[in-house]
């Protein structure tokens, strides 16, 4: 493989598709040298196609907003590879949504999902429908029209979307009703992330964030150093970011910050069950700004137009959206003392903030490994609603404790440099890569 030949291909075929460009970019750079000593995957022209999706479909949604007047949306669901179990995946609701950010998520899922240990492959999907300040029966009519046109083409063993920005357990309950109504079967399993008392997992609203912290866990106590006492900083405020800050408390981290598109909440005291329970509040409100947690809780201070990495800390978590942390925000973490940084947000980091990372030293781990923990509930819950049964809490929580386990372990078993560094964006390309690679290998061409 020549990456610099595909990826001229590639900008050639999809251009103006950076963030698809930048996800392929990372992936193929990290894989490089292990692919070309498989003869055997350059012969069946894996790369060539791994990096394209199976299929996309795009689709108009039209749904009538309160004040009687007709809206015009775009949907998307990008079914990207199927090697080692149905496509799965996210559904995004945000304005910038585009078939690159799509591709690009798509992409990053394939290889997510393959470090689960579950067998399941990748998608991902969404539509630029803004959900900020709608109303709640807006957002039913629209995620009504969204399924309307999607259900086709999803089925529990073909492809079973799930949450994302902008979709949690309300939308998916609305897409769900409607996905009934059309396909006429209890299919539960074709959707995860669900209501608990009709087929939702316990432990899945809380699986990305949990899940992320037992991974920095598992970094933290290989490199000899402890989460308690920690001071983190998050960005977000939403179902992922509250996760990871109730989890972070919960094992004696202080968490220190949080942010949304307004600013950042700097909150020296740490958090407190009335704190993380109003970060939901604030996400249910649907206004999308972080302001009101400082006028609830007079111990902190919102700081118009900054991001959560202005804040010193020692750990960083970006749990909002790609591409958040840039290589100037990599060198105000690194002056202030931070010494680990990981990934809740998919490809949170820009390449030159993690280059800034790893040239420095410190602790740096990918989205793809860090935030598994919530796709692979969502296998969980397939699994649990195939055999129609129930698991408890504790049943969930210590299955995705071996799991972030493992997929720890593949990243330090692939990633381990000969200094000892353990380069964790290698370490999960190139895991999540073998399987996929070796299941479209064994299946032919096709
Ligand atoms: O990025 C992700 O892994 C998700 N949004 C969760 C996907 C899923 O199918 O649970």
């Amino acid at each position: 493989m020549n990456v610099t030949n595909i990826m001229a291909d590639l900008e050639r075929k999809h251009p103006g598709e950076n963030e698809y460009l930048q996800a392929v970019r990372e992936v193929l750079e990290s894989i490089e040298q292990t692919y070309n000593e498989h003869p055997e995957f350059e012969k069946a022209k894996i790369v060539e196609r791994m990096v394209e999706p199976d299929r996309i479909f795009t689709f108009r949604v039209t749904w009538v907003d309160d004040r009687g007047e007709i809206q015009t949306n775009l949907g998307y669901r990008i079914q990207f590879n199927s090697a080692i179990g149905p496509y799965k995946g996210g559904i995004r609701f945000h304005k910038a949504v585009n078939p690159s950010m799509l591709k690009f998520l798509g992409f990053e899922q394939t290889f997510k999902n393959s470090l689960t240990t579950l067998p399941m492959g990748g998608a991902k999907g969404g539509s630029d429908f803004d959900p900020v300040g709608k109303s709640d029966g807006e957002i039913m009519r629209f995620c009504q029209a969204f399924m309307w046109e999607l259900w086709n083409n999803i089925g529990p063993d073909t492809d079973i979307p799930a949450g994302d920005v902008g979709v949690g357990g309300r939308e998916i309950g609305y897409m769900y009703g409607m996905y009934k109504k059309l396909a006429r079967e209890y299919n539960t399993g074709v959707l995860t992330g669900k209501g608990m008392t009709w087929g939702g997992s316990l432990i899945r609203p809380e699986a990305t964030g949990f899940g992320a912290l037992y991974f920095v866990e598992h970094m933290l106590s290989r490199a000899g150093r402890s989460i308690e006492g920690a001071t983190v900083a998050i960005s977000g405020f939403g179902n992922v970011a509250w996760g990871a800050a109730t989890k972070a408390t919960e094992l004696g981290a202080k968490v220190i910050a949080i942010s949304g598109p307004d600013g950042v909440i700097y909150n020296p005291n740490g958090m407190t069950k009335e704190k993380i329970a109003f970060m939901l509040q604030l996400r249910a409100s649907n206004r999308n700004i972080v302001a009101p947690f400082a006028e609830r809780f007079p111990d902190t201070t919102f700081i118009p137009g900054k991001k959560a990495w202005s804040i010193k800390c020692d750990i960083a978590l970006p749990c909002a959206f790609q591409n958040e942390l840039n290589g100037e925000d990599a060198k105000e973490l690194l002056a202030a003392g931070t010494w680990c940084v990981a990934e809740v947000s998919n490809m949170g980091c820009t390449p030159e903030s993690i280059a800034e990372f790893q040239a420095a030293g410190i602790l740096f781990a990918p989205g793809k490994a860090v935030n598994a923990g919530g796709v692979a509930t969502s296998g969980l819950e397939m699994t649990q609603n195939a055999m129609h049964i129930c698991w408890s809490a504790a049943e969930v929580d210590e299955k995705l404790h071996y799991i972030m386990r493992s997929i720890h372990e593949q990243c330090v078993k692939y990633g381990t440099q000969p200094d000892g560094y353990v380069n964790y964006v290698k370490g999960a390309n190139i895991a999540g890569f073998m399987k996929v690679a070796q299941a479209m290998l064994e299946q032919g061409v096709v």
